[in-house]
């Protein structure tokens, strides 16, 4: 958009035409929260000044000689990337600092952090994320994300890890940045899906699209397929029946890649139980709940098998568990065939 090329009588500019940043759409989204207070402004504000951070270093990875793995594995047993502990520092130093939130839990620490406990009055948050989501991709500059989870800290339920153990239906907000060609980042605080995009000239995330729908259908599916048969004997039939329909196939190794792509185009993302992740590879509460939120709240649909993945009660932080999201008539075809 470039509003200063055209003659001001050539000007009709509409409400998406409008210069919105991340930030004011934040601050009007809030006021959208009967009971919520500034506090929630300032943590996606933080989740922001995360999200620049991550994407310069992840742009100057190569030149800074951080690519590669760490000789140390996370509480998932997988091998850290450099990048990994790096984006991973950076959201807790900017989430840290504000007085919004009571306990950041990510993926690659094993105990949730208890940063501050809530008065009374005084509403405060749980922040769940994933730091660097597909970051296997970052060696061969694939691309890779953050994704996150904003939980309200119910500061009665003790112990105060137990707290965090809330269904998907409780978010308050998620999200996640895709750092691709451009960074991109998808919002929703339960009032339909925003999307903006960093403007690295200025430094700001600007919006580009506001209440995304994701298209009903199209013959689209996302998985990897290198474990076909290692999935249970319904995904195999279903991936028989959309390879017999003219479906394509197409997977970046990313969640925030693939579900971004069926989000904007249509189609379903996949990643069911395998004889190496026999409960789903994917994490359900910083992974798939934040994911499910943003497709329902677009209008599709998120399941584990034939159950809605927000309902799922958690019972362990880093829990996982099997995917199917979309389009709803696609997640709809998956599930005619379990
Ligand atoms: P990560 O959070 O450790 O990066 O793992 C999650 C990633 C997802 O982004 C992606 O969908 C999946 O793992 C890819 O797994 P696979 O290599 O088994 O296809
Ligand atoms: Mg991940």
């Amino acid at each position: 958009m470039d509003i200063t090329s055209a003659p001001p009588e050539q000007h009709h500019l509409t409400r998406t035409d409008n210069l919105t940043t991340l930030q004011s759409h934040i601050l009007a989204e809030e006021a959208k929260h009967p009971n919520s207070i500034a506090s929630l402004s300032w943590i996606l504000s933080a989740v922001s000044l995360s999200a620049k951070v991550i994407a310069s270093k992840i742009r100057r990875a190569r030149l800074n000689d951080v690519l590669g793995s760490l000789e140390s594995d996370n509480v998932q047993g997988e091998r850290q990337q450099k990048l990994d502990v790096i984006a991973n520092e950076t959201l807790l130093r900017c989430l840290g600092s504000r007085a919004g939130v009571a306990i950041v839990a990510s993926e690659e620490n094993e105990e949730p952090i208890l940063l501050r406990t809530e008065t009374s009055g005084d509403r405060k948050y749980t922040v769940l994320f994933d730091p660097l989501d597909g970051s296997a991709n970052l060696d061969a500059c694939g691309a890779v994300g953050t994704i996150f989870s904003v939980l309200r800290h119910d500061r009665r339920v003790t112990p105060v890890e137990r707290s965090i153990l809330q269904p998907g239906t409780q978010q308050v907000a998620a999200g996640y940045i895709l750092y691709g060609p451009s960074v991109v980042w998808v919002l929703t605080t339960g009032f339909g899906v925003d999307m903006f995009v960093l403007d690295p000239a200025i430094g700001a995330f600007l919006k580009v699209e506001e209440g995304i729908r994701i298209p009903t259908k199209a013959k689209n599916y996302s998985m990897n397929e290198g474990n076909r048969k290692s999935f249970p004997e319904g995904y195999q039939r279903y991936l028989e029946w959309a390879q017999s329909n003219g479906y394509s196939s197409r997977y970046a190794g990313a969640m925030v890649a693939d579900v971004h792509r069926v989000l904007l185009k249509g189609g379903v993302f996949l990643y069911p139980q395998t004889q190496k992740a026999p409960k789903g590879k994917l994490r359900l509460m910083y992974e798939a709940n934040p994911m499910a939120m943003i497709i329902e709240q677009a209008g599709g649909k998120a399941l584990a098998d034939k159950q809605r993945i927000l309902e799922i009660q958690p019972e362990d932080l880093h829990q996982r568990t099997s995917v199917i999201i979309g389009s709803s008539e696609e997640v709809e075809h998956v599930v005619a065939h379990l």
